[in-house]
């Protein structure tokens, strides 16, 4: 079949910063970041590029291509010149769609080498991609959609994913749906599609404008985009990419979520390309399958959450350390991990440990190699950069002496100044000279090092997934037998913390006021099920429901969340440290 080249868009280059788009660093910090080399002017599409000249017939990426119904497709391998053909024939693609430079579109995509290639063509347009979690569900992609006001949702053929893209087309009809890797797909690679853009300059995009959304944890009602700059996010790649020494030998397995920031770029995926080396794609970090893709592939660092690593470390297929074994460095962050696990990662895995703290809002906080044991098993690492600015403060926001507990305020050439469209939630999250509010407690050693304590913002971090307690709270206040709940996160050996809703439930005011209390058991089961009607991400259902007659308040009359943690917190158990 001939296909005659896709049409050209007319809009290649964007006419710099849309100021509703993303809050700008002030003027005399962004020319000391030029100035030190951090921004270079570079956009991804001709990072892409200039990598492809350098590397062209390396291999850059390897995994199964995404197949019809979203099932798993053929085992591919993608040299970098490929790649970066296939990133012009998914821009032309899209431009023959309709798609134009400066648009929204949601990149809702299981782990695949697709993934890349997909975002790499968005990126080539100039299209800005929001880095949707293949977990997340309508509610998620629809408060994306509506808020971003989004021209598209490129997503899977699985038929959970056409259901949730047929959701969120209803709630914004102006989604364009695109469906990769079905043979009758709406978004095919056509080899006219890349002939049509061989002959276009790499350069797309300009490179202080947004290139894309990452997604906030948040703490509040509504997810907030994340607005990272060419030059912002490239630089957290290069250096991220140098200090962790990757090479042209490196080959990381992509087994979290490969949009998360930490897979993405911490140094991740893009921080591999950078290096000229190889990524693998994982469906999920499961230790029989990554296992396999290690000796297959020759895998030598892979990133992982703490839940993750606590399933590695029991592992037949890991444990003990086989001698020939590529592994070299298994990273870890996303969420608190204890030094007693930490200890074990050498000797059970044969590896190397990193700690990784970060957050899609910028700071990177990485443990160097070679750094003590106290460093490496007992600290999160310390930042990236020179010019990374780290203020621990008490609740006044009066700095805090080293080694005191206090809130992690930062400022950075990686750090966003505010999130996308969100003037109120920016007034809060951000100091009134520029300092991102972490919610993270932390304390800093002399030398530099942070060692995370706790969480002041109101989220819970279940096994790394994040999740914002007012959003499922105002969810489930819909539902007709709640009057009040509280979301709160409880201790629990594998994932961190699990989630417990606790009920407050509404009383019939025909019927007596003492009537029984609901089944916590049966109530579960039925807040479960609404919250997924409702198209929430299935690792947002509470894991365990709690009825109360009243909900415990605080003399302010916020909700006590401390009080109805002391009450459901289990009684301590061996953790999975002390039993392994
Ligand atoms: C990473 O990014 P996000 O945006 O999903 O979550 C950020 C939050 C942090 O504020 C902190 O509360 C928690 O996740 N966190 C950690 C941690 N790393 C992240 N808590 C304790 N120890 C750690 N090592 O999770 C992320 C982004 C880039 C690199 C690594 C992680």
């Amino acid at each position: 079949m001939t296909v005659p080249p896709a049409p050209i868009p007319d809009v290649l280059i964007t006419e710099g910063p849309v100021p509703a788009e993303f809050t700008p660093w002030p003027p005399g910090l962004a020319r000391a970041y030029r100035a030190a080399g951090y921004w270079r002017g570079e956009p991804f599409s001709a990072w892409l590029r200039a990598l492809a000249g350098q590397f062209g017939s390396r291999t850059a990426l390897v995994g199964n291509a995404l197949g019809p119904g979203g099932q798993p497709g053929a085992w591919v391998t993608r040299t970098y010149a490929e790649l970066d053909a296939a990133a012009s024939g998914y821009a032309a693609a899209l431009a023959a769609r309709g798609l134009h430079a400066g648009d929204r579109v949601i990149l809702h995509l299981p782990n695949s080498p697709d993934v890349f290639e997909v975002l790499l063509g968005l990126l080539r347009l100039g299209a800005r991609p929001i880095l949707a979690l293949a977990a997340h569900r309508a509610a998620e992609l629809t408060a994306f959609a509506t808020q971003a006001q989004v021209r598209a949702l490129i997503t899977g053929g699985h038929p959970d994913a056409q259901r949730v893209a047929r959701a969120v087309q209803a709630a914004w009809p102006d989604t364009l749906v695109l469906t990769v890797g079905d043979p009758e797909a709406s978004l095919p690679l056509l080899a006219a599609d890349a002939a049509a853009w061989t002959e276009l300059p790499a350069r797309t995009g300009v490179a202080s404008d947004v290139a894309l959304y990452q997604l906030s944890g948040g703490s509040t009602g509504t997810p907030k985009l994340i607005p990272r700059t060419h030059d912002d996010y490239l630089y957290s790649i290069r250096a991220s990419g140098e200090l962790c020494g990757l090479t042209p030998d490196t080959v990381f397995l992509a087994a979290l979520p490969a949009t998360h920031n930490f897979t993405l770029t911490s140094p991740g995926a893009f921080g591999t390309l950078h290096a000229g080396g190889t990524v693998v794609t994982a469906p999920g970090p499961a230790p029989d399958v990554c296992a396999a893709l290690i000796e297959r592939c020759g895998v030598t660092h892979v990133a992982l959450v703490p839940s993750a690593l606590l399933l590695w470390l029991r592992a037949p297929q890991f444990t003990p350390a086989r001698p020939e074994s590529t592994l070299r460095v298994v990273q870890v962050g996303g969420a608190p991990l204890a030094p007693d696990v930490a200890r074990q990662v050498p000797e059970r895995l044969g590896a190397a440990l990193q700690q990784v703290f970060g957050m899609a809002e910028g700071l990177v906080n990485y443990v160097r190699s070679g750094s003590s044991d106290d460093v490496t098993y007992g600290t999160q690492g310390r930042p990236i950069s020179p010019h990374d600015e780290i203020l621990i403060v008490d609740d006044e926001d009066r700095p805090v002496p080293d080694g005191t507990p206090g809130h992690l305020l930062t400022r950075g050439p990686y750090t966003i100044r505010g999130y996308f469209r969100a003037p109120e939630h920016n007034a809060r999250a951000f100091t009134p000279d520029g300092y991102y509010r972490t919610g993270d407690i932390v304390t800093r050693r002399p030398d530099g090092h942070l060692i995370v304590q706790g969480r002041h913002k109101d989220q819970i971090n279940r096994g790394g997934e994040k999740i914002a307690a007012e959003e499922i709270e105002h969810a489930l206040l819909g539902h007709p037998r709640v009057f009040q709940a509280a979301l709160i996160g409880l201790p629990d050996p594998w994932l961190g913390e699990r989630t417990c809703a606790v009920v407050q439930p509404r009383v019939d005011p025909d019927q007596h006021a003492s009537q029984p209390l609901p089944d916590a058991r049966a109530l579960t089961l039925d807040l479960r099920r609404y919250l997924l009607e409702r198209g929430f991400a299935p690792f947002k259902l509470p894991d365990r429901v709690e009825v109360l007659p009243t909900l415990p308040r605080t003399p302010f009359g916020k909700l006590d969340k401390p009080a109805l943690r002391a009450r459901y917190a289990p009684t301590p158990a061996l953790s999975p440290a002390q039993d392994a």
